[in-house]
């Protein structure tokens, strides 16, 4: 795992435009990706805090372009949204631009802090969930006037299920660090289901799936709600903002937040496919998106569900067996522990596919 020290990320907010000295700053959050340091000031207005993240450059190689793609949507954003707390607020370096590079070469940025908020890592209810899917809802159609060839792709081909597949098959067969003949029957639960992995991509060449502009992490730690009223208040970690498939941000939101246990959760019969918190998420995006998705879009949002957890389930198992190289990891099997419910869960998609299916129709 990448450990970055507190004097280095000390350093680097230093060369940020902050009100005031710093007073604190601590490790924070839990993301798989990024490295996160929430910076405490005090200055002649008081506290403020800011959110400090050192871009993982392995998984974002092209830093300047994803924060283009960042400040370009939170500026079109925030035309018709002035309040700091509903769109993110880059902090500009010192120099004037939007990151900071460091003399060991790691890339770094800096959010405004959204205050009096809540982040949760499991929705507590059907109202949380349904408040997360607005949120990603109202993204959606807030930017589906946004042209999207201005944005670029930070991670190329990062939902593409065929080539996901193509990947794990590939670190199969390399096999870089033994490990599989300890999942084969995992291999072969995703060799079964090779024939679906293309089907949005062929929708979207039969002109019948439009590409958006899309967040495409849609987990519900993703969200920040407000504290007090619990209603949605902005969507964050903007770094895969790209053009996507709507069904495939409804999907992901649905593979993390609608299991009735966490991503990791190593006892398989506590993950299960929380009907209600799907169509309480079916509602609230639907309304977010008010209209501009199609009578199609709508009906492939099962397909969405269960494309991003048969696709995450297969980059877990992948960089299990290429040795743990791109997720943070917390022990030897975490990798093979997370690709196991993700696969419990689409088992449990295809259990329910009629109820789904019937269940999105019911909203035309
Ligand atoms: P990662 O890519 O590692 O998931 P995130 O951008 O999601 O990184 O940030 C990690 C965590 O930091 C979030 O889950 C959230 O709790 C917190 N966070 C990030 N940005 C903000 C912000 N602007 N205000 C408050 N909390 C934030
Ligand atoms: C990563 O950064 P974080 O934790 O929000 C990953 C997602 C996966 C998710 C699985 C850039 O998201 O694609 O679905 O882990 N982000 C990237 O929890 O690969
Ligand atoms: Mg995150």
């Amino acid at each position: 795992m990448r450990t970055i020290s507190l004097v280095d990320s000390y350093a680097a907010a230093e060369r940020f435009k902050l009100p005031g000295i710093i007073t604190g700053m601590i490790p924070y959050g839990c993301g798989h990706i990024n490295d996160t340091f929430l910076v405490e000031t005090q200055g002649e207005n008081g506290r403020f805090r800011a959110i400090l993240q050192a871009v993982n450059t392995l998984v974002f190689p092209n830093t300047q372009g994803l924060i283009e793609n960042i400040d370009k949507v939170t500026s079109y954003l925030r035309r018709d949204e002035p309040d700091p707390r509903r769109v993110m607020v880059l902090i500009e370096e010192k120099d004037g631009s939007k990151w900071h590079r460091d003399a060991a070469g790691r890339c770094w940025r800096m959010y405004a802090f959204i205050e009096n908020s809540l982040c949760l890592q499991q929705p507590r209810n059907e109202e949380d969930f349904f408040q997360c899917a607005v949120a990603f809802g109202d993204f959606q159609r807030r930017l589906s006037d946004f042209p999207v060839k201005e944005l670029c792709e930070t991670i190329k081909d990062f939902h593409n299920t065929p080539k996901r597949y193509d990947n794990l098959c590939k670190a199969v067969e390399k096999d870089a660090v033994c490990r599989k003949a300890t999942v084969s029957a995992e291999i072969r639960f995703y060799q079964e289901r090779a024939s679906f992995y293309g089907l949005l991509l062929q929708k979207n060449r039969e002109g019948r799936l439009p590409l958006r502009v899309t967040h495409n992490d849609t987990k519900c730690n993703n969200v920040m709600l407000d504290e007090k009223t619990g209603k949605a208040l902005c969507v964050i970690d903007l770094d895969t903002v790209m053009p996507g498939f709507s069904v495939n941000d409804f999907g992901d939101a649905i593979r993390f937040g609608a299991n009735t246990a966490a991503e990791d959760e190593t006892d398989l019969s506590a993950v299960r496919l929380d009907i209600d918190l799907f169509r309480s998420y079916t509602a609230g995006y639907l309304q977010g998106c008010d209209g501009r998705l199609t009578k199609e879009e709508i009906m492939l949002l099962p397909e969405g569900a269960k494309m991003m957890t048969l696709e995450c389930g297969m980059r877990f198992l992948t960089d299990y067996l290429e040795g743990d190289r791109y997720f943070k990891t917390a022990y030897a099997e975490h990798n093979l522990v997370r690709c196991r419910t993700q696969i419990k869960l689409v088992q449990e998609m295809e259990a329910h596919w009629d109820e789904l299916k019937d269940m999105v129709a019911s909203f035309l």
